[in-house]
């Protein structure tokens, strides 16, 4: 990018807070999922500060439980019926607020403004409370494959709890207006942390000096966390699909894989490029690169409302790819390419990097993809993965990453004026 481009995006993605979500949004997300709830009662535990290895990370909360709340502060419980619902804080604790600042507490006056909840209690009433709130309830909902769903079988021993996770992940799969314009931005910053990475790459480096040039990107325009560990994957390193030691030297004349994301705002990115240490791909590489880069474009195009991520079917994703890989006998022996493509053509990117999903639910419009094809050939000791992030409109797709090089020549040029 040139310089003052780059000037320009940095004044309008860095030193500024990520806009949030209303309060409102959340409401109605709550209220769409109410119609799956009939007469039962739905019951949903935060994370809290404690379980959430808050020293290594920092706290962030459970991702369904932000979906439908928007609340960020520990040890929270989100009571919902059809007719009504309440959220439970805990009460102010001046001993762990000097370890981890202040939070809202139940007994603050604008506790209703500050949550969005017309009904806030303490989380200390929740277990006397229970009894007289499931009262009326036919079935009790939970996230049943939760860490927290122990407590609530504690609790409420004869009680069959009904796992509302297929609902919630109906939801989550479309993305709002608002919950795009994040993703958009995690996209748009990621892509400048590959960018940064490509101006330093250079035989002789090691992997984690990548990673933490990338990294700093991500964190200097003020995203919280990595989406996942960054992978910096150079040679035969790149093998290895989720590699992220990142401790090895990068030797001359080698690809180097770059996986890389950003959480900002609490949306992921997950893009990846495979890009040649020295600036120039070998012959090799490039016939292999080239055959990926169809195959993705192949599947990009044939993205649209009704296709799927499955691996097989008439509408499969997954099969564009293998078919494109099978029609290309250049394997070490001459052999169809197919079998080295060894993982899903793509996965949902929301909240989080693999985020929620009804399996083998069809594609419909609003909903964030990545389509990732790959090939992993151990007997040349090459690996090469290329990766967008891709929104499903009405009729087909919009790569939301397209503004960062792939073509091998793009590739090349933009290593060559650095990034
Ligand atoms: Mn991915």
């Amino acid at each position: 990018m040139h310089r003052l481009a780059w000037l320009g995006l940095a004044a309008a993605l860095w030193g500024q807070p990520f806009a949030g979500v209303p309060h409102s949004e959340y409401r109605s997300r709550r209220d769409a999922l109410r119609e799956s709830l009939k007469s039962g009662m739905l019951i949903l535990f935060g994370n809290t500060e404690r379980e959430h290895g808050e020293l290594r990370s920092g706290f962030s909360q459970e991702p369904n439980f932000f979906y439908l709340t928007g609340w960020e502060e520990p040890g929270a419980i989100l009571v919902m019926s059809p007719g009504e619902e309440a959220l439970f804080v805990p009460r102010r604790d001046a001993e762990r607020e000097r370890w981890t600042g202040p939070k809202a507490a139940p007994e603050d006056p604008n506790i209703r403004e500050v949550t969005g909840f017309d009904r806030v209690f303490a989380t200390e009433e929740f277990e006397a409370r229970l009894p007289e709130l499931i009262r009326n309830a036919s079935r009790i909902y939970t996230l049943t494959e939760a860490p927290a769903a122990g407590r609530l079988k504690a609790l409420l021993p004869l009680r069959e709890l009904t796992d509302i996770a297929a609902p919630l992940a109906r939801l989550r799969m479309k993305k709002s207006p608002a919950e795009l314009e994040l993703i958009r931005r995690a996209t748009a910053v990621t892509l400048e942390a590959h960018r940064a990475a490509w101006r330093r790459l250079a035989a002789g480096l090691f992997e984690y000096q990548l990673a933490a040039t990338a990294a700093g990107v991500y964190f200097e325009a003020g995203c919280r966390r990595h989406a996942y560990a960054p992978i910096v994957a150079s040679g035969p390193n790149a093998l290895t699909l989720h590699y992220n030691a990142n401790r090895r030297r990068i030797e001359p004349g080698e690809l180097v894989l770059m996986d890389l994301g950003g959480e900002c705002a609490s949306y992921a990115a997950d893009i990846t490029r495979t890009v040649p240490a020295g600036g120039k791909f070998g012959e090799r590489q490039r016939e292999l690169y080239e055959i990926v880069l169809g195959a993705q474009r192949a599947v990009i195009a044939a993205v649209k409302p009704g296709m799927t991520l499955a691996r097989s079917g008439p509408n499969s994703l997954h099969q564009i790819a293998v078919d494109y890989f099978n029609q290309h006998a250049k394997g070490p022996g001459g052999e169809p390419l197919g079998k080295y493509f060894t993982h899903g053509i793509g996965h949902h990117v929301g909240l989080e990097v693999h985020d929620a999903a009804e399996a083998a639910r069809p594609l419909e419009p609003g909903m964030v993809i990545t389509v990732e094809p790959g090939l992993y050939i151990p007997e040349e000791g090459i690996g090469i993965r290329i990766e967008d992030m891709v929104l499903v409109t009405e009729d087909g797709a919009e790569v939301l990453s397209a503004a960062l090089p792939k073509e091998p020549a793009e590739v090349e040029r933009a290593l060559s004026k650095g990034g």
